[in-house]
């Protein structure tokens, strides 16, 4: 094969091949250049708190109670240790292992978690009443108001379902965020202290911390957009005016494993929906998600939650879009208990911040450019802003909505909310080339999931729908890391095809797809190369991955599970292919990666 010059070029240049290479010696050094390591620990320990205290006792430590409802982690500190240090300590970690009634213990290390708002605030001054500004709310009037021809936009059919008797009553929504101001004149009748805490400070006042730059305004922007309070003559109307709002403080400090378990799980029963702007980094390079205990707490919660039905968390699907991110790096916004959700400009664009990815399920509308309107919620010392932006100003929209769809019908599970949104989301009218239609005959984008939430047809829907079948999860593995790993050569492209019949290696056979996640262990010289492609049975290509200019980790992905919504209610069975392509990059030397594993986990109901 000669030269190419471009990943095109050199797939035209000859058929695809598969080379087998034995890896040896893969080092699974963690990644721990600039952690920060504090005085609380994580403790595995059978046998309730009272055996618990003794552990903590026989070891100087301090037992500071479960850390999930009946899961058996519990926050130890040490008073004895440094509250923040470059190092961790081994010696106190062996010394807690040797105690029988140890099963598993893990120092807490601060994590980079970010706000998922933009860095400007084109500081709009007035704080008048805003309802004339809330132009996202009702397109139609408003557009007509300034006497211009009826809008064509798409409308998130928020005043209809309001029309329909649906303001978010009995229903619980908190903000996983910097705190909340719940004295704030347009919150505080709503507000929820049973759905509220401070995990930064461990006390039960989310109180946002005070500082000159007004840095936490951040939660209490998101609860105004789901519950500030209508008609009281104070700044604006939340989705939800009459649900009840919370907020949990958990980002103004070192961010640890315990805190997002404590925040994800707290009150799961008196919680509804849990609304998080926040996640690893946007930065193009960073690949992070749920640790241990964060991953229970959701797992737990959707299982436990809701008494039963499920917690419905909504998350933000980041702000990376300047650094061309991906949303299926974060962990957080790609798992599948999570309702994650992309912005989309008052014109139907696609925002300058957005991430694409195929994890998303759909998209409210927020802030774009500086000639497009933001979103308008209650500020921080009584105020009220028009400019609040990002997928940060997104969620809480669509958190708003589930609270509507919840009012409606407040038997739905997690994954009925997510089956609604799939069927109700309208792509007319948010533009881009990406949309492709799947094997159930929907649109579906990277960019905007489903399309536009419409909160209308979600409550129609809603009222009568019947509660979705069992889940069940069939497990395949394809590649397991004991086969040959394959290799990427001079084509830089494999191809792995493979049949599903009904037979799983794990788990049960699905008939009816919902989520399909694609769990790798992939390797090569730049990490951002990759393009990763999966193509069903009814031939709908998810990309699970493009490539991130800015990530140039030699570090791989390890057991990765790469999401995609885009084959919801197919038909699984028949041959589906995995593509993996490295696209050129002069900086590389060596173009080989390696595929060690790969599952593919398919989610559904047997029916
Ligand atoms: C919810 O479930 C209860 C008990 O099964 C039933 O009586 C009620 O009609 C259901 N409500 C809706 C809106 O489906
Ligand atoms: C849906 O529910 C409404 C009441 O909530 C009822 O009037 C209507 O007949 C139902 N439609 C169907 C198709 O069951
Ligand atoms: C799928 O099965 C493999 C092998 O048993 C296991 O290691 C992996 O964690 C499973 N994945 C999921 C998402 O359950
Ligand atoms: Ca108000
Ligand atoms: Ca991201």
């Amino acid at each position: 094969m000669g030269f190419c010059k471009s990943i095109t070029q050199c797939l035209k240049a000859g058929p695809l091949f598969v080379v087998f290479l034995i890896v040896c010696c893969r080092s699974n050094a963690t990644n721990t250049k600039s952690d920060v390591y504090l005085n609380e620990w994580a403790v595995e320990i059978y046998g309730g708190n009272d055996v618990a205290d003794e552990v903590a006792a026989a070891h100087g430590f301090v037992n500071h109670g479960l850390i999930i409802k009946s899961k058996d982690f519990y926050r130890f500190s040490h008073p004895k240790l440094k509250k923040r240090s470059l190092d961790s300590s081994y010696e106190h970690l062996q010394n807690l292992l040797t105690n029988k009634k140890v099963t598993w213990a893990k120092q807490q290390n601060a994590k980079r978690r970010v706000k998922r708002d933009l860095d400007f605030d084109p500081n709009t001054g007035p704080n008048d009443p805003k309802w004339s500004r809330m132009w996202y709310l009702d397109k139609h009037r408003l557009t007509v108001f300034v006497f211009q021809a009826p809008s064509q936009d798409p409308n998130m059919g928020v005043v209809e379902a309001w029309k329909l008797g649906y303001t978010g009553k009995g229903v619980s929504v908190s903000i996983l965020d910097d705190g909340i101001e719940h004295t704030h004149p347009d919150l505080h009748a709503n507000y929820d202290a049973s759905a509220s805490y401070d995990m930064n400070d461990h006390d039960s006042d989310p109180m946002p911390r005070a500082t000159w730059t007004n840095e936490n305004r951040h939660g209490t922007r998101c609860a105004g957009e789901v519950a500030a309070v209508a008609n009281n003559g104070v700044c604006s109307i939340g989705i939800a005016f009459d649900a009840k709002i919370g907020g949990i403080r958990m980002l103004d400090g070192d961010v640890t494993d315990i805190v997002e378990g404590l925040s994800l799980s707290h009150e799961n029963n008196i919680i509804d929906i849990y609304s998080s702007s926040w996640g690893p980094d946007d930065d193009g390079k960073t690949v992070d998600g749920p640790a241990k205990l964060a991953y229970i707490a959701l797992k737990q919660g959707v299982n436990k939650g809701r008494n039963g039905k499920g917690s419905i968390f909504v998350w933000a699907s980041g702000n990376g879009g300047r650094y061309q991110d991906n949303c299926n790096c974060d962990g957080y916004a790609s798992s599948i208990y999570t309702l994650s959700i992309s912005s989309a400009t008052e014109h139907g664009t696609i925002p300058w911040y957005s991430e694409a990815c195929s994890s998303t399920f759909a998209t409210t509308y927020s802030s774009g450019s500086w000639q497009h309107e933001n979103i308008v919620t209650t500020d921080l010392n009584h105020g009220c802003t028009e400019s609040h932006t990002g997928t940060s100003a997104s969620a809480p929209l669509a958190a708003a909505i589930c609270a509507l769809v919840l009012e409606s019908n407040p038997n739905l599970t997690w994954r009925d909310m997510q089956h609604i949104v799939v069927r109700t989301a309208k792509p007319d009218g948010l533009h881009t080339s990406g949309w492709i239609q799947n094997g159930a005959g929907r649109k579906v984008c990277n960019s905007f999931g489903y399309g536009l939430l419409d909160a209308h047809a979600m409550v129609q829907l809603a009222r009568n729908w019947t509660t979705a079948p069992d889940q069940k999860q069939c497990n395949i593995t394809v590649i397991s890391a004991e086969e040959s790993p394959k290799f990427l050569k001079s084509t830089r492209s494999l191809k792995v095809s493979f049949q599903v019949t009904s037979d799983c290696t794990v788990g049960q056979p699905v008939e009816r797809l919902e989520h399909v996640q694609a769990e790798l262990t992939l390797r090569n010289e730049r990490r951002g190369d990759f393009t990763i492609l999966l193509t069903s049975p009814m031939g709908t290509t998810s990309q699970l991955l493009e490539p991130r200019l800015y990530d140039s980790s030699s570090e791989g992905f390890t057991k990765w599970a790469f999401m995609t919504t885009h084959s919801w209610d197919e038909d699984p069975h028949g041959l589906w292919i995995l593509e993996i392509r490295q696209e050129y990059n002069p900086s590389t030397s060596q173009l080989t990666g390696t595929l060690s594993l790969f599952n593919l986990v398919l989610y559904g109901t047997s029916e």
